[in-house]
């Protein structure tokens, strides 16, 4: 015979072995990942591992007790694995979680009633419950998309699917019976005894290193959000600005629109720390990313843009919507003091406003858009309303207007 003798017994034993070696791998890589799920998958292992080596072992015990253990024990760490996904997809505990730690003990039962002297039909209750467990998982899966991130989650769901058709043939009527052989003869059997060792290998794999992924997608995403919100105001910053902009523009281009770019300072916010100590400054800051938090509608984006800079940027606004915002917002600053000890400080600001037509012919395609350009036409204006007086506005000469009809 071409193939190194294998029968299900070592394939199962192979299984159990490489599910107490995963908990290993998982504990190493999922340590730094703390509450979101590591422990239960572990433990859902654990009991897969001794659910598998059961089976491999039922041969030298009374066969179907063992085999009815391995069941609840594979039932059990479904529902543990159904656990440390809800516990992944940061769900609060709930009653959903009690059915889902019940189901295998409550399923167990069902079946030891319906059919405690018919082995063969327990066997195929048994793995009708399994594949109906993998759906639970699988609904859970979808049903919490949202609160994941990357593919990873994706992957785990075609590992599922995989694994739902494979044990599917046992739970049908006329099902072969789900007790091993110790020894296999024909290259028919020991090729089943091989798939039966790739297909279960391969679920162990998928699952572990799918959870993995979904573990260190959330983590790039968490780091890439940090690297784009200010720590002291809570805004988004200009990287995090400009990563915004390049998203929406390309469509704004080809609806032939405009941005609108409102630059803000406040002024004379040197002599508030030179008065009042950098602390002072820094609530300065907080109080008036507050105001403007108020200020910014649903479309528009707002940053902290440098030190005392921030900036609006308006989607298709027109010259005259630029302005009014420039002015609210101007006022609405001014008009709200901020506390500082005992005192109460009158901050104000000035405000550069440029409207940039975009066409996505203006420059190399989407990609190639000059926002420095568009800026810098807002930083100068803000300093012509430096200029003229601070605590207002003024708008770019080459500030996009629509011509009258
Ligand atoms: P103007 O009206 O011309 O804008 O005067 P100004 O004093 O606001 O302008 P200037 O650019 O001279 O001062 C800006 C100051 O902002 C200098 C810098 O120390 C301060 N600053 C920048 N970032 C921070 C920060 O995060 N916290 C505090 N407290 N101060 C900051
Ligand atoms: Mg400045
Ligand atoms: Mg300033």
């Amino acid at each position: 015979m071409l193939l190194p003798q294998l029968n299900p017994q070592t394939a199962f034993t192979i299984t159990a072995l490489s599910s107490w070696s995963m908990i290993a791998l998982l504990w190493v890589m999922g340590r730094s990942f703390p509450r979101q799920g590591v422990a239960w998958i572990m433990g859902s292992l654990a009991s897969f591992g001794l659910g598998y080596m059961l089976i491999a072992l039922s041969r030298a015990l009374p066969t179907e007790e063992a085999m009815r253990v391995s069941y609840f024990m594979l039932g059990l760490g479904s529902s543990l694995a159904a656990l440390g996904i809800r516990r992944f997809q940061l769900y609060r505990w709930s009653l959903a979680d009690g059915a889902i730690a019940l189901l295998p003990h409550a399923m167990t039962a069902v079946w030891l009633a319906l059919a405690l002297n018919d082995f063969t039909l327990y066997a195929r209750l048994s793995n009708a419950g399994f594949v109906l467990q993998i759906i639970v998982l699988c609904a859970i899966l979808i049903s919490g998309r949202k609160r994941m991130v990357g593919h990873g989650w994706k992957v785990m769901l075609g590992g599922l699917v995989i694994q739902a058709l494979s044990v599917l043939p046992f739970a049908l009527p006329g099902s072969p019976p789900s007790t091993v052989e110790p020894v296999v003869h024909s290259l028919a059997e020991q090729l089943m005894a091989w798939a039966l060792c790739g297909v279960m290998f391969l679920n162990l794999q998928l699952s572990v290193l799918s959870f993995l992924m979904m573990l260190q997608d959330r983590r790039t995403d968490n780091e890439r959000q940090a690297a784009e919100v200010d720590v002291l105001t809570q805004l988004p910053n200009r990287r995090s600005l400009v990563r915004q902009l390049a998203h929406w523009l390309p469509l704004v281009m080809r609806q032939q629109g405009s941005v609108g770019i409102i630059l803000l300072d406040i002024d004379h916010f040197k002599q508030v720390n030179d008065a009042f100590g950098h602390d002072a400054g820094d609530r300065v800051l907080q109080h008036v990313a507050g105001v403007l938090r108020e200020e910014v509608r649903q479309g528009e984006l707002l940053a902290r843009y440098g030190g005392e800079e921030f900036v609006i940027v308006l989607r298709n606004a027109d010259r005259q919507t630029a302005m009014t915002v420039a002015a609210r917002v101007v006022e609405k600053v001014r008009n709200a003091p901020v506390q500082l000890g005992t005192h109460v400080r009158h901050v104000t600001v000035s405000a550069g406003v440029h409207v940039q037509k975009v066409a996505i012919d203006e420059a190399d395609g989407a990609s190639g858009w000059p926002w420095h350009d568009w800026i810098r036409q807002a930083d100068a204006a803000m300093y012509v309303a430096k200029g003229a007086g601070r605590n207002q506005f003024a708008v770019s000469p080459r500030s996009h207007a629509p011509v009258p009809a």
